[in-house]
């Protein structure tokens, strides 16, 4: 039988604005699916953004869910979740929104190991706002405000994770649909802060300004560069140059903020020093 998105669909919240061929629905889709087969209840579990295309999200899933302010996604759903540790607290946004001016937040979300799941759409741009470059434009690729190219480097997003302190870290690719769902979901059941980065394509202002012909042709392109782990361990240097891992990249234990700051609760009302 063929998966009922609907039951989580906000129907008065459709049609969504995104573009033809834009990644972001095939997220959407995967972070339902998700969802689904951890049986989360909709009012126990709250889906944070900040603003982008990709932070339209959650106005389309039926749950608790929060529209917030351009990069501040962490610091709401960080508010949400100390308040009510008992929530599934997942963010949802674009590269743009999460490590440009949300950068910061995002840096000390992942320092604190706070238990949330950040699910960051990079699409190398500000799509929302008509294709200016973000902190992951690959490095000479054009963009709406580097029409020349793009001379800065750029984030790799996973080791910006893994090295501020998230404890679990992966990466998809809206090519690879099915495996998305699955990311989410082992990010969930993660007690700490996990970090998906799923690759998909702003074809309007990506696409065409960098001469990809069709939305295919994107697609074929993260075809051709995601390497699963597992696969890029029988690789050589030589081979895996211009490639991009795949799968979970990095898991770790380490206390969990929420509980750690109820220890400091329990000291207070114990009047240790
Ligand atoms: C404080 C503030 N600055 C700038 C903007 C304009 N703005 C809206 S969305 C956006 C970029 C979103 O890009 P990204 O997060 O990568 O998501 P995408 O649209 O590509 O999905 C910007 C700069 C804003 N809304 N608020
Ligand atoms: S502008 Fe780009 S990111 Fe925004 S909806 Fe269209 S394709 Fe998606």
């Amino acid at each position: 039988m063929a998966f009922d998105y609907e039951k989580y669909i906000r129907p008065g919240k459709l049609p969504h604005i995104w573009c033809p061929g834009c990644g972001h629905g095939i997220v959407l889709k995967g972070l339902i699916r998700a969802m689904d087969s951890l049986n989360l209840k909709k009012e126990e579990t709250a889906i944070v953004s900040g603003i982008g295309c990709a932070s339209r999200l959650p106005g389309y899933v039926d749950c608790c869910t929060l529209h917030t302010a351009h990069g501040r996604a962490a610091a709401f759903a960080t508010g949400v979740k100390m308040a009510r540790p008992e929530m599934n607290v997942i963010l949802v946004g674009g590269d743009g929104d999460g490590t440009a001016i949300g950068g910061n937040h995002f840096i000390h979300a992942c320092r604190r190991n706070i238990d949330m799941t950040y699910v960051i759409m990079n699409n190398y741009i500000y799509g929302m706002t008509g294709g200016q470059f973000s902190p992951t434009t690959p490095h000479m690729m054009k963009a709406s405000t580097t029409p020349y190219g793009n001379p800065d480097p750029s984030f790799d997003i996973a080791k910006l994770a893994i090295g501020a302190g998230a404890t679990f870290v992966a990466r998809g690719t809206a090519f690879n649909a099915s495996q998305i769902d699955k990311l989410i979901a082992e990010g969930i059941q993660h007690k700490g802060m996990s970090v998906i980065e799923i690759l998909d394509d702003c074809p309007t202002t990506y696409g065409r300004r960098n001469k990809y012909k069709s939305v295919i042709e994107m697609m074929n392109r993260l075809k051709e560069v995601a390497v699963p782990v597992k696969a890029a361990e029988k690789m050589t240097a030589e081979q895996l140059q211009g490639k991009i891992l795949t799968g979970v990249l990095f898991k770790a234990d380490r206390p969990e903020y929420c509980a750690e700051y109820q220890k400091v609760i329990e000291r207070a009302k114990g009047g240790a020093k």
